[in-house]
């Protein structure tokens, strides 16, 4: 077992543990310690979440644990491994605008926080739309903020087709040329992404940012 894989464990255990505090101080522990923010949170936080996430898919735990784990996942998310990755950030032009939201129906938003975050420190100025966003929204939205890319992300198989919609509405509004679209989530793929006509697909929020960085330079080229 690698290490990563022995601190994912040990966090998913408390994340689903008695003690609420747990996770935290376990979490800000290990980044004193000297585990990167980005290591930490792709090869320990993300898995951990996921594998509390098989669990309730399994019925091995059922809603309150998971909305428990979820509150202390969150906090990890958001108040330790954010604020370091955010001291990272450079200044200068903004490299394009990405309008981004969970989709219609999606509630979840501990990853597309994630992807919004990377952009901004890697010089996108980002507007974050928030959480279950009506496909018509996201289009109004867009063309008020000039966006140059509008990111989805969906993690549930019946939140998935909304990013068909917006997809369908952008290039039924002829408005193609005016915003790329980019789509990630957990149970979204790279065929699934080019079925929907999607610009680009980022797997994880790093892959988000080189796709967006690709994504400005073919429109600026
Ligand atoms: Co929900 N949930 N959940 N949940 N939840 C899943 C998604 C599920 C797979 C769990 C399971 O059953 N195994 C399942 C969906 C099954 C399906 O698709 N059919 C599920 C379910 C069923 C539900 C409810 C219906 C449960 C219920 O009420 N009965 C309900 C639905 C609410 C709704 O949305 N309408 C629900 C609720 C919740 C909580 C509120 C308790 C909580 C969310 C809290 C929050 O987000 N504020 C929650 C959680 C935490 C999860 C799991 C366990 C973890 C999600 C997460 O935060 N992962 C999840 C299981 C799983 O994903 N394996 C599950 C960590 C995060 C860092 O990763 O979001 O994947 P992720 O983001 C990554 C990449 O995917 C990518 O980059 C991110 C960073 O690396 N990425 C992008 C994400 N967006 C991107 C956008 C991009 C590019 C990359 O470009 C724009």
């Amino acid at each position: 077992m690698s290490e990563f894989e022995a601190l994912q464990f040990e966090l998913t255990e408390l994340l689903l543990g008695d003690d609420s505090d747990a996770p935290f101080t376990w979490s800000q522990n290990a980044l004193q310690e000297g585990i990167g923010p980005l290591d930490f949170f792709n090869h320990v936080f993300t898995p951990a979440i996921a594998a509390v996430g098989d669990k309730f898919g399994r019925l091995d735990i059922f809603l309150p644990e998971l909305i428990d784990a979820a509150e202390r996942a969150k906090a990890i998310s958001e108040q330790l491994v954010k604020p370091l990755l955010a001291e990272q950030g450079g200044g200068g032009e903004p490299r394009g605008k990405v309008v981004i939201c969970s989709v219609q129906g999606d509630l979840h938003d501990i990853g597309k926080n994630m992807v919004a975050l990377m952009l901004q420190v890697n010089g996108f100025d980002v507007v974050d739309l928030g959480i279950d966003v009506p496909v018509r929204t996201v289009l109004d939205r867009a063309r008020e903020e000039n966006a140059d890319i509008v990111g989805l992300s969906s993690l549930m198989t019946t939140s998935m087709p909304y990013m068909k919609e917006v997809i369908e509405l952008r290039d039924g509004f002829g408005l193609k040329e005016d915003f790329a679209v980019i789509v990630g989530g957990a149970p979204i793929t790279p065929e699934y992404s080019a079925q929907i006509g999607a610009d680009a697909f980022g797997r994880d929020a790093i892959e988000a940012v080189s796709e967006c960085i690709a994504l400005m330079k073919a429109r600026n080229s």
